[in-house]
């Protein structure tokens, strides 16, 4: 950062930090990133690198092993100087896979500072802080409180380079002051979408048509938020490098933050490979079978649809109405029920929407639904039992010329009224409902007034039937036990017709665990796909054009999507999961990773150009773009067709050709059986 051109720190050995506010603290996006990044950063890093994050007490107690920092290190010496000045902290190891050290500071022994730091940040950078904005307040403290151990750092840690990587403005206070404090560490800051973005895509603009000609500091201001768009600002301008997850918001971050990216850095996911081919087939099985024992309950009264012949679609997500396309999906489900309804088809697709909103319990009809069809399964379970006895001892006593058992003498009355009592505890006068929650604003609810637009009210005339479940999922949840993963692999099919999405894990999860999945060109993830993979829909990845079209015939592809998917047959379902699973090494970290490494590369040419030796030939893997074509009848592995082709290939990290080698970094291998007894690393930081 302020780098002493004559200084030349190690290189090759240089130590990583990564910082973050949803370090070993689930909020969103990010945590996903870091936490299944973790074992390829560990097994190219191992000691060196460590994560740095605010402290949550609550979530660190059940995420974080506490460890004693090795004695006479430069990392005890930090620690010991800030915690002389009252600085409390939590070291330790975060209990994932690749189990990295983290370092969370307890920002509220700090907050004794921010009146002197939020001063300081007006006066170094002229970035203004509102006393009343507690999340930016929060920001300075954690800001200050990295640079302070960055700066505490470097001073006690004189030989090894240190490369400071900052996710999102949250956390990017700390990025203008190592740059005005020339704090020796080079820095990379990664957006993970743009505050302006989501502000006004959430409104009614036309944000990609617009995206050159927002007058950038007025319609912060007019959000209330100019002050928090200053750090952002001030964090993508004070970087080395810049990189943001998908092409598409670095087009955006280019527009609204007026820095063109260094490179897209796009998220992987940890892919858990099984070692028989086809048990994610079965999972899917088993998994569709509990989703099916709770819409027995969820219907009762109703279970007038044939589950052999029912599609579960869902999609998921931070409630963000209009960002994450909720409002297209239903739209488009209606007109689905429209159609299935005229073509006569004989399909019934239940769709879910699985996001959190404001709820006080689960509504007492959700969890009767599931009562009374248990205490009928019980019921029908203690006949069997007594029908199956009293047919044996018949049988047994059976002589020649007797007639065989009755049918009807196996039943008792006992039993006939038992039964009788079951299905009558199963009437209703109302329909199934739509939400398993008693809601908090159940007349506001975006979605739910959404629903009631297009009237999908879970009739048995309809082919369409909608289950909003407004929290996340859980396997201690009474109603419908599946965690996320389990849920997501008994579904056939998942759809996000986001409009603001720079990323988008959840199509990915789906690909990875063989579920099609329904995307937009607007979403980081299925431009991604899109650039990637010739006739995508053959793999199960649909993508809605929601640039180039209007609303309606968006609406329209959607609807044609979904339609399409209910008249495949099961075969044709098992074939397609089977090629959406294959597409999996494609996000896979130990592939996505490489564009990290390429980031950090740069980001130490850039600090310590004197480090490396000019003539080294730039050897990066070769730029042609190659596509994974349609797939034949028996296609293969997309990945036998992609050769070296890393995301970057698709030009990201421009600049960086002026001289990256790849070579010095990707000699490192992922073990090919994680060891537990490996870990932990031992401390030298
Ligand atoms: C998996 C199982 C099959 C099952 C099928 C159901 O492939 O291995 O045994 O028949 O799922 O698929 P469906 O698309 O109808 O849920
Ligand atoms: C962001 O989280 P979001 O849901 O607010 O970061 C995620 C991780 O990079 C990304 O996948 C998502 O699209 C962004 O929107």
């Amino acid at each position: 950062m302020s780098h002493d051109g004559n200084r030349k720190r190690d290189v090759k050995q240089h130590l990583l930090f990564e910082i973050s506010t949803e370090v070993a603290n689930r909020v969103g996006g990010i945590y996903s990133v870091i936490k299944s990044k973790a074992p390829v950063t560990t097994a190219e890093y191992g000691e060196r690198y460590c994560l740095l994050g605010p402290l949550n007490r609550t979530s660190a107690a059940v995420e974080v092993e506490a460890l004693e920092p090795r004695e006479d290190s430069p990392l005890k010496k930090t620690l010991d100087s800030m915690a002389e000045r009252g600085i409390q902290y939590v070291y330790g190891r975060w209990l994932i896979e690749g189990a990295p050290r983290v370092i969370l500071f307890d920002t509220g022994t700090a907050y004794k500072h921010l009146d002197e730091w939020r001063s300081d940040l007006w006066n170094i950078a002229g970035i203004p802080a509102p006393p009343a904005d507690s999340e930016t307040n929060e920001a300075i403290v954690f800001g200050y409180l990295i640079a302070w151990f960055l700066g505490e750092f470097t001073h006690h840690e004189q030989n090894k380079a240190v490369i400071a990587h900052f996710h999102e403005w949250l956390a990017g206070v700390g990025l203008p002051l190592c740059r005005k404090r020339r704090i020796d560490v080079t820095t990379i800051f990664t957006t993970h979408a743009t505050l302006l973005g989501r502000y006004l895509c959430a409104g009614s603009v036309d944000f990609y048509n617009n995206l050159q000609y927002f007058d950038v500091d007025a319609e912060a201001g007019k959000r209330g938020i100019y002050h928090r768009y200053c750090i952002e600002r001030a964090a993508t301008h004070s970087a080395d490098v810049f990189t943001t997850v998908s092409h598409i918001t670095a087009y955006e971050s280019e527009h609204l933050l007026k820095r063109k990216p260094d490179g897209v850095l796009p998220n992987g996911l940890n892919v858990v490979k099984f070692s028989a081919m086809h048990e994610f087939q079965n999972l899917h099985a088993q998994s569709k079978e509990k989703i099916n024992e709770f819409i027995r309950g969820h219907f009762y009264g109703h279970n007038d649809f044939d589950l052999e012949n029912t599609l579960y679609f869902f999609t998921a997500g931070r409630y963000e109405y209009r960002n994450k396309g909720v409002d297209m999906f239903i739209e488009s489900l209606a007109r689905l029920n429209h159609r299935l309804k005229t073509s006569g088809s004989k399909m019934t697709v239940v769709a879910f929407i699985i996001m959190p909103a404001q709820t006080h319990s689960l509504t007492v009809e959700a969890l009767k639904g599931q009562a009374v069809v248990k205490a009928l399964d019980d019921t029908v379970k203690v006949i069997e039992r007594n029908i199956g006895k009293r047919l044996f001892e018949k049988a047994l006593k059976w002589h020649d010329g007797n007639e065989l058992p009755d049918e009807k003498d196996l039943m008792s009355a006992q039993e006939r009224i038992m039964l009788k009592r079951r299905v009558f505890a199963m009437k209703r006068n109302s329909l199934p409902p739509i939400v398993t929650h008693n809601m908090a604003d159940d007349n506001t609810d975006p979605i739910l007034n959404q629903i009631r637009r297009v009237q999908l009210f879970n009739h048995p005339s309809d082919r369409v039937k909608i289950i909003f479940h407004p929290e996340f999922l859980n396997s201690a949840n009474p109603v419908l036990p599946l965690d996320y993963d389990d849920f997501v692999r008994g579904t056939h099919l998942g759809v996000f017709s986001s409009y603001y999405e720079p990323w988008g894990y959840t199509p990915a999860e789906c690909t990875v665990m063989g579920v099609p999945s329904i995307t937009t060109n607007l979403s980081g993830f299925g431009c991604y796909m899109e650039e990637l993979i010739e006739n995508a829909s053959d793999y199960g990845i649909y993508i809605v054009d929601r640039r180039m079209k209007g609303v309606d015939d968006s609406v329209n592809q959607l609807t044609d999507y979904m339609f399409d998917f209910t008249r495949k047959s099961r075969r044709q379902r098992i074939n397609q999961r089977n090629r959406t699973e294959r597409l999996s090494d494609l996000l896979d970290w130990k592939r996505m990773g490489m564009e990290y490494i390429k980031a950090r590369q740069l980001a130490m040419r850039r600090a310590y150009p004197q480090s490396f030796d000019n003539n080294e030939p730039f050897n990066f893997f070769d730029g042609t773009e190659r596509k994974v074509s349609r797939p034949l009848s028996a296609p293969g592995s997309p990945r036998d067709r992609t050769g070296m082709m890393t995301p970057g290939d698709f030009a990201s990290l421009q600049e960086g050709r002026e001289g990256l080698n790849t070579e010095d970094y990707v000699g490192w291998r992922l073990p090919d059986e994680e060891d537990p007894d490996e870990y932990p690393f031992p401390l030298t930081l």
